[in-house]
């Protein structure tokens, strides 16, 4: 079974929609087999987000995903990778269309929402970077 690593930013817990988000993943029908709270740090984040580390608006994006707890799941499916990235709908919120997650409650391209691997691959890197060897 393929696996995905999905991460609810701050923004999310502060909203209070944590729940309409996980309730999208369930409806779905993937399998959320591990899920934490955590406090992200920026050597972490420089890490996870290597490939963004130096655009201009890296540092904004750091003070975001610092700015309170995330919610770290580890999504199981059929394909999930994929349907995930699907159901959140594209990084640019205004691409973003109505019924994805990101196009429902996002106005804002550095608060998105939610993290979702965008590779099969880079999903076992990030699932190892936050949950270790599971
Ligand atoms: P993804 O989250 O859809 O995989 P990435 O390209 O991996 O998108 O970028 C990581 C995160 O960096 C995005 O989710 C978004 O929050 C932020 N980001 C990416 N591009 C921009 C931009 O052009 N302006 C502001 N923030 C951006
Ligand atoms: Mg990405």
């Amino acid at each position: 079974m393929e696996r995905t690593y999905i991460m609810l930013k701050p923004e999310t817990v502060k909203r209070g929609l944590m729940g309409e988000i996980i309730s999208r993943i369930e409806r779905k029908q993937f399998k959320i087999t591990s899920m934490k709270m955590m406090i992200l740090d920026e050597p972490i984040l420089r890490e996870h987000y290597a490939h963004i580390a130096d655009k201009p608006f890296f540092p904004e994006i750091v003070a975001n995903m610092t700015s309170g707890p995330v919610v770290a799941m580890i999504v199981e499916g059929e394909d999930v990778v994929q349907g995930m990235r699907n159901i959140m709908g594209p990084t640019k919120w205004l691409e973003a269309p109505a019924g994805t997650i990101r196009g429902d409650f996002a106005n804002n391209t550095g608060m998105n929402l939610i993290h979702g691997s965008d590779s099969v691959e880079n999903a076992e890197i990030e699932i190892k970077r936050f949950f270790g060897n599971v």
